[in-house]
């Protein structure tokens, strides 16, 4: 083709729009499901799914990052567990290690478990690019649907090199979390996700992200998965007025290595359930004594063979101490872990 006078000018016009596009971030969005893949009915019927590469069209989004999209799953995040988190974690981590053209990684998730499964990336996911994990508490296609505005707040949070070094993340109702402190408070709000007695990370205003903590520069994981392969069993068994001896047993029995207690108050137990913990610990079983009320600190350092959760709450001081006892059952080094979680 010969190139005409017109033809040079609309290639000379059109040049620093083709670098701004090429230089912007690239983000890959990883869906694994949850409300914000859904559509329909999510909570009483049977919701439809939506695949990640239509979620991630966002008015405005493409002006942040240029965006790649991997349908990982596409479920409930009550199926996602410790096999799906050392899945995922493998697959990030593979991600982070052959593509350094990316500038940070969304993943997509159910709110339910969205707190373990990123307290788990948290804890096991290698460098210091940020990896953002974002839901919705309304489906896609609800009046006031939150999926787009998280999504974007999500990649906003991905591509700051101020959200580097600070570990795995939540971005939920415009605002940024280390995955250690945040945790699912209410059933049905958008404004659900909170860090109960410690701050957000950052506040993801319009103008820009505002942040409350200094990243602590992180670019090593506290557990290296190495050829970890399966993860050991630990179970949560509530404590109540009147508990007995029954849920301890029977998580002894299905094989649990680790139990951890939502205890009452500052961790205190049924009575009934006492002699049952006496019985699992002389079988090995370690015992992690955490509260069922939502916030507060359990002490890590206990006298009575048992550890302490810290201000970690049940469910984040069970993905803890599942990766614990892959590294080792003994009580002082599984205590030490904890304590510096704190
Ligand atoms: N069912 C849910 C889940 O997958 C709800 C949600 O995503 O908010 O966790």
């Amino acid at each position: 083709m010969r190139a005409t006078p017109h033809f040079l000018l609309a290639l000379l016009l059109c040049a620093p729009l083709a670098t701004a596009q090429t230089t912007r971030p690239v983000v890959l969005v990883i869906g694994t499901g949850g409300t914000i893949g859904s559509s329909g009915d999510y909570w009483t019927g049977t919701p439809t799914r939506v695949p990640i590469d239509q979620l991630i069209r966002v008015p405005g989004i493409d002006s942040v990052a240029m965006l790649r999209s991997e349908q990982f799953w596409n479920i409930a995040s009550g199926a996602i567990g410790p096999s799906r988190w050392l899945e995922l974690s493998r697959h990030i981590a593979d991600l982070l290690r052959d593509r350094p053209e990316l500038a940070g990684i969304v993943v997509t998730h159910g709110t339910d478990t969205m707190e373990e499964t990123a307290y788990f990336l948290d804890l096991t996911l290698p460098g210091d690019r940020p990896v953002v994990v974002t839901g919705a508490m309304r489906p896609s296609d609800m009046a006031g649907a939150d999926g787009p505005a998280n999504l974007t707040s999500a990649v906003r949070a991905a591509v700051d090199p101020r959200a580097r070094g600070r570990g795995a993340m939540v971005v939920m109702d415009d605002r940024l979390f280390a995955a250690r402190d945040v945790t699912k408070s209410n059933s049905t709000r958008v404004e659900s996700f909170q860090a109960p007695e410690r701050a957000p990370i950052a506040i993801i205003d319009p103008d820009g992200l505002y942040y409350r903590q200094a990243s602590p520069g992180r670019t090593r994981p506290v557990f290296e998965l190495g050829a970890v392969r399966e993860l050991p069993r630990v179970d949560i068994v509530y404590s109540y007025g009147g508990a007995d001896s029954v849920m301890i047993d029977a998580v002894v029995a299905a094989g649990a290595r680790g139990i951890v207690m939502a205890g009452v108050g500052r961790g205190g137990l049924a009575s009934g359930q006492s002699e049952a913990l006496r019985r699992a610990r002389a079988k090995g079983v370690v015992v992690a004594i955490s509260t069922r009320t939502g916030s507060g600190r359990v002490p890590v350092t206990r006298d009575d063979g048992m550890v302490g959760s810290g201000d970690l709450n049940p469910q984040k001081a069970r993905v803890l101490l599942t990766l614990a006892l892959s590294r080792s059952a003994d009580v002082g080094e599984i205590a030490q872990l904890f304590r510096a979680q704190q």
